[in-house]
């Protein structure tokens, strides 16, 4: 069993919609506490990282919304994570935008140095200020990792970069902007979009993830899941929704299938918003994901 820290991060400067700062509230009301504590596991909830309330600003010469507010929510968080690991606990992460990955990573980067990342999510996040349509940070954090980007971004809680690309699996990919599918292929970074999960099926998608990352000789692996990876239809609090997602089966599965790995070592949720959600449906789902990725079992 493990012992789990349990870190919210209210953010919501990373991109232009209201609401998804109450995501680690929704997921703590869906019961995630209880949750993992009857799988068997000691959770301790180190409450929210500080995000100020912050003018709203688009600086057009760096095409980069709330800058400097998203920088320091996510050195805030950086710090909060590199603590966690210190103390010998399993970092669990509740967004919050997108953007929080950047802090979540920067922090694991003090602890890890060959992490793998998966990417679950219909996005790549591998935008910068020059390529992105929306000016909006939750679409660059990969990128930032990878240390490409604008340097209050990747010099966040350390040097750059923090990770390879070559350690990186994105999984569940269908709305990739121009600049994205560039750097992918220039970097060589291994996606699975949703046609691949379509043809391939889940199972033979989580196989070769599991098999390409052990081959890595990794020290960690962190799953990054933003909740639009799901169908809409299953998912619909979210900010960015795309039509075509996983289904709710299939990343129960993913998630059983990474249990099962051992592989896991950090793990963050993003992107609820019960503003825009059904009834708290998105948040129920993520806590039913972290669920099946902590050891629950039907039988
Ligand atoms: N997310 N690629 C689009 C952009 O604005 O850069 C959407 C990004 C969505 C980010 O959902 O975490
Ligand atoms: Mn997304
Ligand atoms: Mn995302
Ligand atoms: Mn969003």
């Amino acid at each position: 069993m493990k012992s789990i820290s349990l870190i919210g991060v209210p953010m919501d400067l990373g991109q232009m919609r209201r609401g998804v700062d109450m995501g680690p509230s929704a997921i703590r009301y869906a019961g995630v506490v209880e949750r993992l504590e009857n799988i068997g596991h000691t959770v301790r909830d180190r409450g929210d990282v500080l995000i100020e309330a912050a003018e709203r600003v688009q600086d057009p010469s760096t095409n980069l919304r709330n800058l400097k507010a998203v920088a320091k929510g996510n050195t805030e968080l950086a710090i909060t994570v590199d603590k966690v690991i210190t103390e010998g606990d399993f970092p669990l992460v509740l967004g919050g935008d997108h953007s929080i990955a950047m802090g979540t990573i920067a922090g694991l980067a003090r602890h890890y140095s060959n992490l793998g990342i998966i990417w679950y999510d219909a996005h790549g996040d591998l935008n910068t200020g020059e390529t992105s349509p929306s000016g909006n940070i939750h679409g660059m954090p990969l990128a930032v990792s990878l240390g490409i980007g604008h340097p209050t971004l990747t010099s966040i809680h350390g040097d750059s970069p923090k990770i390879k690309p070559e350690n990186i699996v994105i999984i569940g990919a269908r709305s990739l902007d121009e600049g994205e599918r560039t750097l992918i292929k220039e970097k060589g970074i291994k996606v699975y979009t949703m046609h691949e999960v379509d043809r391939l099926g889940m199972t033979q998608v989580m196989d070769e993830t599991i098999s390409y990352l052990k081959e890595k000789n990794l020290d960690g692996v962190h799953l990054s899941l933003d909740l639009d990876a799901l169908d809409p239809q299953e998912a619909p609090g979210v900010g960015t929704p795309v039509p075509g997602g996983a289904t709710y089966r299939e990343s129960h599965l993913a998630m059983e299938m990474l249990e099962e790995s051992k592989l896991i070592t950090s793990a963050e949720f993003v992107e609820v918003n019960p503003i825009l959600d059904e009834k708290n449906k998105t948040a129920a789902t993520a806590v039913a994901l972290i669920g099946s990725l902590f050891g629950e079992k039907l039988l």
